[in-house]
């Protein structure tokens, strides 16, 4: 089988220190979380900035002093979220990937987010993938409910977005598609033939969908920004610890680790 490439979303922009104590927030702590992940497995990561308070940001600044705290320590793929945080316009969602980073993240629609709306316009949208091909950054499509799935393959007949395209199935959000085997495989069926697929389960459903996606042949993504919890009840004590649980698990079912450069052919990174 194919090699797993493990993504590792390491704080978000909704989490908080209260929630989960141990959320890398600053661009050195983002570096060191990185590092730790890419130990354990980890061949992405997805990283979000934030200012000192906690308070999330596109400013490109920050996402620079990130990527260079990460590169100085480890060699994975760095994708910066153009999701942002709910709120903000699409030209500071938009910031970070004049950085020219290797991946960015591309939702592919307007999304219920738990008590907020994550607005994704089509117009702002064929902005970012504009945007991303112009700077050769590698779009993750972001795909929260069976409409974005549509669209993107629409978008992609359409030459709006380059084949052989890459998903992140993500499931659980309040407001999105369940977090469940089922609408997993459903998504999995839509998917076009030559595409590359990655899965991020939302709280509890993080570690069963991820299981899921190790035996079908997908790829996954862990990490506080989508979960919190080691087990029920129990908060992880890192990202790398529940990077760590999906290497062990890989293994026991004999899918090999990919190394960023192995993600980087898969993923027709150059
Ligand atoms: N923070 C969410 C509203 C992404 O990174 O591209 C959007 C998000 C998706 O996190
Ligand atoms: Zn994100």
């Amino acid at each position: 089988m194919n090699k797993l490439i493990i993504t590792a979303a390491l704080t978000g922009a909704e989490v908080t220190r209260a929630q989960q104590p141990a959320l890398p927030i600053t661009p050195e702590e983002i570096g060191i979380a990185a590092a730790e992940c890419a130990a354990a497995g980890a061949a992405i990561v997805h990283v979000h900035a934030r200012l000192p308070d906690g308070t999330p940001t596109q400013d490109k600044e920050v996402y620079r002093q990130i990527i260079t705290e990460v590169k100085k320590r480890c060699d994975v793929i760095v994708q910066v979220s153009t999701g942002g945080a709910v709120g903000m316009t699409a030209t500071e969602r938009l910031a970070p990937v004049t950085l020219k980073p290797e991946m960015a993240t591309l939702s592919m629609g307007t999304v219920n987010f738990g008590g907020d709306v994550f607005m994704n316009h089509p117009a702002d949208m064929e902005t970012f993938a504009q945007g991303m091909r112009a700077h050769g950054v590698k779009p993750e499509l972001e795909i929260f409910d069976t409409g974005m799935l549509t669209t993107a393959n629409r978008w992609l007949k359409k030459g709006l977005l380059d084949s052989p395209a890459h998903f992140d199935l993500v499931l659980g959000i309040p407001g999105g598609m369940a977090g469940t085997p089922e609408a997993l495989m459903y998504l999995r069926s839509q998917l076009p033939p030559d595409a590359t697929w990655t899965v991020a389960g939302i709280g509890a459903a993080q570690l069963p969908l991820a299981t899921l996606a190790i035996v079908l042949g997908g790829h996954v993504r862990v990490g506080f920004e989508d979960n919190v919890y080691y087990r029920k009840g129990e908060l992880a004590s890192s990202n790398a610890q529940l990077v760590a649980r999906i290497a062990r698990l890989a293994q026991e079912l004999g899918r090999d680790l990919a190394t960023a450069d192995e993600a980087r052919v898969t993923l027709g990174i150059k």
